[in-house]
């Protein structure tokens, strides 16, 4: 495209644009005002040092506005100087394929398009986030750095040109920037090669091994088409929803039982394939259900750690283990049991990421229905799905022997998380606030039989830049090894979502068969009282129950 010209053009800041959980999620309509994009990209460029001339990675989950959003972005990013952007196909890329193709090209960063599990389409939301060169999400100096600069910006730069045809494959200029359209799965595809037995694996399905994964409208078709059905041979159809649509069909692209309760229903079904999965909007979140058996995220990292030598990619074992502080202790036993550290971080990937670049753990996880491990800095879909696939192709058994197998060696964590969505957010801080200040006067007090050991609001000390992330959830323990967690979303866009983590840990098998809700029925009542839940929400009930 020649030589071009850089023009400058004069904005105001938005006062809103700071980055929650996982970047600047917002609704649609908000991100098509005037400049307000334009804004938040060009302070991530001022945010930014030594980049001029550097390779940046550029992708969404496909939801609406990330056409748009991309040709914008490319026009920034050429006049603030980047060498090169490689772009997804028709600007499809996932969350851990953004990170593995950062990884693999030795990229400065990246750019992810998405709002994640939050629904899509001209009313639902946006979101912008940025990564930096280990492929994880920007760390919260970084994102503080980001958000200054958004309250002080008074222009952005941008090249006045015609849009980047970014549905073929191949090379073009903006300006002196290259612009690199590739394929979005064939690096990703040859990460997870590297990390899996697909021999294995594809025997597996020759032998009749069954899978029902749901794309949910969303990233994750065109990969899990690729994978599974292309490449290991799963019979067609095993993949369903696997066109990636602005709006996911009008759905909500979360892999909960309240949002793929349809998958929940067919494991529990006579028609059960061996293992039902999901992943969300953006690719990162994983959802397992084997025949007659619902995995807990918690239960799931813990069972992926104490069996990860299976897989090629972890022959020679695990470093260490990392979860966020809201999911359950099971991987805790795990850990102690394989003799290696376990930490404990609060909610959000990029958490993980020193402890992943130190070499310090090598697996990792969320209850939120997030794992991964060092292979990319993000949590992964599909990485999951893969190696409990290759766990049943070596083992030979279902995920309802594993799980009970696993419950018998290391006891069981009953867990549940049950949200209060949408709630007035002055209501919601209240609560946090008042409980956060009754906190100290709760330890060594009984509540319906239970001893509180210790209360308190839940603070981490980064092992490995030594920086200190303080009010990252309320934590009500008991001297039974029992627990209760109080915490704000830091991902919904409307009003305030408050959850609350409910865990107890039963060692006896006998006990191990129990209903969640009703094995957790004590602790569920309290946890509505201890914080007055109801007179601060104004609910009575949960909205969605996980
Ligand atoms: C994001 C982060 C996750 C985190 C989750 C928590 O997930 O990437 O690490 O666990 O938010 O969400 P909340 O603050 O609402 O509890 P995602 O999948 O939305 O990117």
């Amino acid at each position: 495209m020649g030589k071009l010209r850089a023009i400058t053009i004069a904005t105001m800041p938005f006062a809103d644009q700071r980055p929650g959980t996982s970047g600047l999620r917002k609704k649609v309509e908000i991100f098509k005002q005037p400049n307000y994009l334009e804004n938040f990209v060009q302070s991530i460029f001022d945010s930014l040092e030594g980049f001029e001339g550097a390779t940046f990675v550029l992708g969404g989950d496909g939801r609406y506005y990330n056409r748009e959003a991309i040709q914008k972005i490319l026009k920034i990013a050429a006049a603030n100087g980047v060498g090169s952007i490689i772009v997804g196909q028709s600007g499809i890329l996932s969350t851990p394929a953004v990170s593995a193709l950062i990884r693999s090209l030795k990229a400065f960063g990246g750019i992810v398009l998405s709002a994640s599990h939050n629904p899509g389409g001209p009313h639902g939301d946006f979101g912008v986030k940025y990564n930096v060169a280990n492929g994880g999400p920007a760390p919260e100096k970084t994102t503080e750095a980001i958000y200054r600069r958004t309250l002080e910006i008074t222009s952005y730069r941008v090249v006045e040109t015609d849009d980047v045809d970014i549905d073929r494959i191949g090379e073009t200029t903006i300006g002196d920037m290259r612009v690199a359209i590739v394929d979005s799965v064939a690096n990703y595809q040859a990460l997870m090669q590297t990390l899996f037995d697909f021999d294995r694996i594809r025997d597996a399905f020759r032998s009749g091994l069954t899978l029902k994964f749901d794309a949910m409208s969303a990233v994750t078709g065109p990969y899990a088409r690729a994978i599974f059905e292309e490449e290991l041979g799963a019979r067609p159809g095993s993949v369903i929803n696997a066109t990636p649509l602005p709006d996911f069909g009008g759905h909500h692209p979360d892999p909960n039982l309240v949002y793929a309760r349809h998958l929940y229903d067919l494991a529990m079904s006579d028609a059960a394939p061996d293992l039902c999965a999901a992943s969300d909007g953006d690719g990162d979140r994983n959802l397992i259900i084997g025949r007659g058996r619902f995995v807990t995220p918690s239960d799931s990292l813990a069972i992926l750690a104490a069996n990860a030598t299976i897989a090629p990619g972890y022959r020679k074992g695990v470093a260490g283990i990392a979860r966020s502080m809201p999911t359950s202790g099971a991987a805790d036993r795990v850990a102690a049991k394989l003799g290696v550290p376990l930490y404990e971080t609060p909610t959000g990937w990029k958490y993980f990421g020193n402890l992943l670049d130190a070499g310090l753990v090598t697996i990792c996880g969320e209850e939120s229905a997030g794992a991964g491990s060092d292979h990319v800095r993000e949590k992964d879909g599909l990485w999951a799905v893969l190696f409990w696939l290759d766990m049943l192709a070596a083992r030979k058994e279902s995920v309802d022997a594993i799980v009970r197998q696993h419950w018998t060696s290391y006891g069981r964590n009953y867990y549940s998380r049950h949200d209060y969505e949408e709630v007035a957010s002055d209501g919601a801080h209240a609560l946090i606030d008042a409980l956060r200040d009754r906190l100290p006067t709760h330890e060594g007090k009984c509540f319906g039989g239970l001893e509180v050991a210790k209360a308190d609001d839940f603070a981490y000390h980064d092992p490995v830049d030594g920086s200190d992330s303080l009010h990252q959830g309320l934590r009500v323990m008991f001297a039974d090894g029992s627990r209760i967690v109080y915490r704000l979303s830091g991902t919904g866009t409307s009003g305030a979502t408050l959850r609350v983590y409910i865990e107890r840990y039963e060692p006896d098998p006998a006990q191990q068969y129990l209903e969640t809700q009703s094995a957790l029925a004590d602790l569920i009542a309290l946890s509505r009282e201890l914080a007055a839940i109801e007179r601060y929400t104004q609910r009575a009930a949960p909205s969605v129950i996980t």
